[in-house]
C-alpha cells in the first residue's frame, strides 16, 4: 500500500494491526523504530506519518493477510510507482531460468488525495503503467480519498474536470463513485472493485466522496478559506451516528447498545494511553548501539576463460530457421573472435557476459529504460527480432546453466514512474541486480524527486536501501546541452555516508567487474554509473579476455602508458580526471615525448583516499597537480573531488582546474563551439594555456 498523511494511523491500526501503544509511543515518545543499517548513526530518521510498516491484517475467519505500508516522502503520490514496483517484484519467481510473474499473491493498493490525484503527473505516468508486460502487476486498487478540498484550494482551482478522478477515463479504468457517508454502499464499491480486478486484472478505482471536518491538519482553520462549507459540516452527522441510527432502524441494534459501542472503544483508547504513559515513565532511555560505517568489502569479480567462452556461444545461439538481421549478424559475430583476439571486447559485449555470467550464478536481473532492449547506441542487442517474420529472440534469457530469471523490457517514455517502479522493485528484491538505463543521462532529472528523496535519503530517514543500478550515459560530444551531461555535480552533492555510489568507468572490463561487483557484494547500496556513449566502441578503450578472467573494479587508475610506468621518478605533472576525457587527453599525449601521468578517479563515491595516495607515491618528482574535466566548473565532479584530492597532494602544492569555466547551460549547442573547447581544455590539461 501506498498513502499520503490523511488516514494513516487508521490504516496503522486497522489494517496493519499495529498496537495501539506502538502508536502512542511515535507520538509521545518521539521515539522510531527504523534503523538505518550501515550508517555510522541510526539515520536522521523522518516525520511520523511518512514511516512504512509491514503487520498482518486478521479476517473475521481467522486468516491473516501480511500488509505492507510503504515509506512515503512529503512529495504527494510519488509513492504510487514505488509500490506497483515493489508488488511486482513480490510477484515474481525470479529464482528460475524461466522466471514467472504471479499477480495473484500481492494486490497493490494506491490511495489518493483528490487535489493531487489530478494535479501531480505522475499519477497519469503511473496509470500508463498498468497494461504493460514489463510492469504489470495484475491490477491496481485505487482509492481517492476525495475530502473536496486540497488544503485550502477548492476543486474549481484545483482540476479542470468535473470530477477528481476524471484522468483515469483515459485508461479506460472503471470508475466508482461512492458516498463516503453511505458505510454499506462503500463496502460494496470495495467488492465490486476487488471482483473486477479478479476477473479481468486490471486497475480499477473508487471515488470516495466525503469532506473534511477539521482543518488540512491540527492548527488549521478551515472557516478562513471555506466558511459555508464548514458551516454545513458543523452540523454534519459523523458516519458513526448515522450509520449508527441506520443499525437502529433496521431493528439490528438498540441505541442504548450503539452507544455503550462507542463508549467502550473510546474507553479502550484512554487505557492505552494511559497505560503506555505510566509504562514510558518507567522505562529506562537506552540509546542503540550505533552501527559503524563499512567501506570496503573484498568481492571476487573475476570469471574465469572457459565459463566466458561458453557464456559467449550461448549468447551468439538462435533457434533453427532464425533470421539475424544481416548487418547486425556481422556485428554479433565479431563477438566470437573478439574474446581470442588481443583488446577486441566493447562496451555491450562486457556488458552481455558480466550479465550472463550472473545468472548462472544465481543471481536474477531485471533491465530497463528507453530504447534498452536494443540500445539507445545500437550497442547491445540483447533482444533479437528475426528479419523475415518479426519474432522475438533474447538468447540471454535461455542460457543452459542460467540458476536464475532475466527480464529486460523497453520502458514508456518516463523518468519519473519508471525510475520509482524500479526503485520499489528493487527494494523489494535485495538478491536481484536492477538496472535503470536513460536514454540520455540528461533527461534524468525529470525524475528529480525518486532520486533526492527515496535513492538519496531514503537509507538514512527510512532505513531502506536497494541495489538499484542507474546507466546515465554521459559525456561532451558535441551534441548540445540536452545530450551531454547526467549532472554528476548533483548525484556528488548528494552522496554521504555511503547512501550510494557512483562511478564513471572508461574500459568495458572495468564496467564487467563493477557490475559483477554491484550484484554481489553483501553490502546493498544503489549505484550509479555514468555510461558512455562514443566508448562504447572505440577501439582505445575496449579490453582483453584477460582483463574479464583476472583482476577487480578498480576506483582509480593509474597511468599505463610504459614510458610512465618505466621512469615515474621522471613525473613532473600529474592529471586527474573521469571518464571520457581520458581518451581526449590520450590522444594528445599520443604525439609528445614527455607527457604528464593521466590518472582516473573511476569510483568517485565512496571516494577511497588509499588508491589516491598510493597513485601519487609513485610521482615522487610531481610538483604540478591538476583536475580536468569536460563539464563547466560548476559542475562535473571538481566541487567535489578538489577538497579531498587536495588533501592528499604533497605540503605546498596545490591543485589546479582544467574545464569549463562556470556556466549557465552544461554545454555548447554548436558543434564547432564544442570542438573548440575541447580542444583547449585537452591543451591546458598538458599545461599549453594557448
Ligand atoms: C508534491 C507536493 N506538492 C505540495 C505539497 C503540499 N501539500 C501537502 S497536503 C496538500 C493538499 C493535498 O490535498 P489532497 O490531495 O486533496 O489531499 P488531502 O490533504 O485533502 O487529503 C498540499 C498542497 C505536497 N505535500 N506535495
Amino acid at each position: 500500500m501506498g498513502m499520503a498523511h490523511r488516514g494513516r494511523l487508521n490504516v496503522l491500526v486497522h489494517n496493519i494491526g499495529r498496537p495501539y501503544p506502538a502508536i502512542f509511543a511515535e507520538f509521545e515518545g518521539g521515539q522510531k523504530d527504523e534503523e538505518a543499517p550501515g550508517l555510522d548513526h541510526d539515520g536522521t530518521g523522518d516525520v511520523k506519518y511518512h514511516l512504512g510498516a509491514e503487520g498482518a491484517y486478521l479476517t473475521r475467519s481467522g486468516k491473516s493477510i501480511a500488509v505492507a505500508l510503504i515509506s512515503n516522502p512529503s512529495h504527494l503520490e510519488f509513492v504510487n510507482p514505488v509500490v506497483n514496483g515493489n508488488a511486482r517484484a513480490r510477484q515474481t519467481q525470479r529464482k528460475t531460468r524461466d522466471l514467472y510473474h504471479d499477480p495473484s499473491v500481492c494486490w497493490p493498493i494506491q490511495i489518493h488525495g483528490d487535489a493531487a490525484f489530478a494535479g501531480q503527473g505522475i499519477v497519469a505516468e503511473t496509470l500508463n503503467l498498468d497494461a504493460l508486460p514489463g510492469y504489470q502487476v495484475g491490477g491496481t486498487m485505487h482509492l481517492i480519498a476525495n475530502n473536496q478540498v486540497g488544503f485550502t484550494t477548492d476543486m474549481g482551482d484545483a482540476r479542470s474536470t468535473q470530477h477528481a478522478s476524471d484522468l483515469a477515463k483515459g485508461f479506460d479504468i472503471p470508475i466508482i463513485h461512492v458516498n463516503a457517508d453511505d458505510a454499506e454502499g462503500c463496502l460494496a464499491a470495495v467488492r465490486l472493485g476487488v471482483m473486477y480486478r479478479q476477473q479481468f486484472h486490471r486497475d480499477v478505482l473508487i471515488d470516495l466522496v466525503g469532506y473534511r471536518r477539521w482543518g488540512h491538519n491540527e492548527a488549521d482553520e478551515p472557516a478562513y478559506t471555506q466558511p459555508l462549507m464548514y458551516e454545513r459540516i458543523r452540523s454534519h452527522a459523523s458516519v458513526r451516528v448515522q450509520y449508527a441510527q441506520s443499525l437502529v432502524e433496521g431493528g439490528l441494534l438498540t441505541e442504548e447498545a450503539a452507544g455503550q459501542r462507542f463508549e467502550a472503544a473510546y474507553q479502550k483508547l484512554i487505557d492505552e494511553q494511559q497505560s503506555f504513559r505510566a509504562s514510558a515513565a518507567k522505562a529506562a532511555q537506552s540509546s542503540p548501539a550505533p552501527t559503524r560505517l563499512v567501506t570496503s568489502e573484498a568481492v571476487s569479480t573475476d570469471v574465469p576463460a572457459d565459463r566466458l567462452r561458453a557464456l559467449n556461444e550461448s549468447l551468439l545461439t538462435v533457434p533453427d530457421g532464425f533470421t539475424i538481421n544481416p548487418k547486425l549478424k556481422r556485428q554479433l559475430e565479431r563477438r566470437r573472435a573478439a574474446l581470442e583476439e588481443g583488446s577486441g571486447i566493447d562496451w555491450g559485449h562486457a556488458e552481455a557476459l558480466a550479465l550472463a555470467s550472473l545468472l548462472t550464478e544465481g543471481v536474477p536481473i531485471r533491465f530497463t529504460g528507453e530504447d534498452s532492449e536494443r540500445g539507445t547506441f545500437s550497442q547491445r542487442h540483447m533482444v533479437l527480432h528475426d528479419a523475415k517474420t518479426g519474432e522475438v529472440w533474447a538468447p540471454i534469457r535461455r542460457l543452459p546453466s542460467a540458476l536464475a530469471g532475466f527480464e529486460i523490457y523497453n520502458s514508456p517514455l518516463s523518468e519519473l514512474a519508471t525510475l520509482a517502479f524500479e526503485y520499489g522493485y528493487a527494494t523489494a528484491a535485495s538478491d536481484a541486480l536492477v538496472v535503470w538505463e536513460a536514454q540520455y543521462g540528461d533527461f534524468i532529472n525529470g525524475a528529480q524527486v525518486i532520486i533526492d528523496q527515496f535513492i538519496a535519503a531514503g537509507l538514512s530517514k527510512w532505513g531502506v536501501t536497494n541495489r538499484l543500478t542507474l546507466l546515465l550515459p554521459h559525456g561532451y560530444e558535441g551534441g548540445g546541452p540536452e545530450h551531454s551531461s547526467a549532472r554528476l555535480e548533483r548525484f556528488l552533492q548528494l552522496a554521504a555516508e555511503g547512501n550510494f555510489r557512483v562511478a564513471n568507468c572508461t574500459t568495458p572490463a572495468q564496467y564487467f567487474h563493477l557490475l559483477r561487483r554491484q550484484a554481489r557484494r553483501a553490502r546493498v547500496r544503489p549505484l550509479v554509473i555514468f555510461s558512455p556513449k562514443s566508448l562504447l566502441r572505440l577501439p582505445q578503450a575496449a579490453s582483453r579476455m584477460e582483463d574479464l578472467t583476472q583482476g577487480t573494479f578498480q576506483p582509480v587508475l593509474d597511468d599505463p602508458d610504459p614510458g610512465i610506468v618505466a621512469n615515474p621518478g621522471a613525473v613532473r605533472r600529474v592529471v586527474f580526471c573521469s571518464g571520457k576525457v581520458y581518451y581526449d587527453l590520450l590522444a594528445e599525449a599520443g604525439g609528445r615525448d614527455r607527457r604528464p601521468a593521466i590518472v582516473r578517479i573511476e569510483g568517485l563515491h565512496t571516494f577511497l583516499e588509499e588508491p589516491v595516495r598510493t597513485v601519487l607515491a609513485r610521482y615522487p618528482s610531481a610538483t604540478e597537480f591538476v583536475w580536468v574535466q569536460e563539464e563547466p566548473r560548476n559542475m562535473g565532479a571538481w566541487s567535489y573531488v578538489a577538497p579531498r584530492l587536495a588533501l592528499l597532494l604533497p605540503a605546498g602544492c596545490e591543485l589546479g582546474y582544467v574545464g569549463r569555466p562556470e556556466r549557465a547551460s552544461p554545454a555548447e549547442g554548436y558543434p564547432e563551439a564544442h570542438v573548440e573547447e575541447q580542444a583547449r581544455i585537452v591543451k591546458e590539461a598538458f599545461g599549453v594555456n594557448k
